[in-house]
């Protein structure tokens, strides 16, 4: 009994894990390094701003954030050096990369960039433009492909 027990047990189990593989079939990982940016102009009254970058998933009503960087203090050629590994579905390539200023109350918003996986330059110099598409700032980011994702 034990024996045809396991083997079902066992079974199952397979069939389980060939569906989990299957919903996550073709993902991959990307390291996204975000290394530096220049920012035309200052948002702050010091004529400065204090930067950070997200990263997210772009969603038909709502970002999905992923990742966001230190804040930079007074500062328009911020250097933040920090890395992410996200992982990306072939369903979902899309991803939108945001620069904000930090306020006590309410942070104002550099700039923007879309990108689609998978990406092909290594070393990326992105321009950021703000929601009229007039160019904020300029972003150096590495986005290079680091292997298969496995659940
Ligand atoms: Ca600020």
């Amino acid at each position: 009994m034990s024996l045809y027990g396991d083997i079902l047990k066992v079974s199952i189990l397979l069939c389980f894990m060939a569906k989990g593989n299957k919903k996550y079939e073709n993902h991959k990982f990307w390291k996204v390094r975000f290394t530096s940016a220049e920012i035309d102009h200052g948002y702050d009254s010091n004529n400065k701003a204090d930067p950070y970058v997200r990263i997210g998933k772009k969603g038909k009503i709502m970002n999905k954030w992923l990742f966001q960087t230190r804040v930079k203090e007074a500062t328009l050629s911020p250097k933040w050096d920090q890395e992410t590994r996200i992982v990306v579905s072939p369903k979902n390539p899309d991803y939108i990369i945001e620069i904000w200023d930090q306020d006590p109350i309410k942070d104002d918003f550099i700039g923007f960039a879309e990108i689609k996986f998978p990406v092909q330059e290594e070393l990326q110099h992105l321009v950021l433009n703000d929601r009229s598409g007039k160019k904020t700032a300029v972003l150096i980011v590495s986005i290079e492909e680091d292997g298969w994702f496995r659940p």
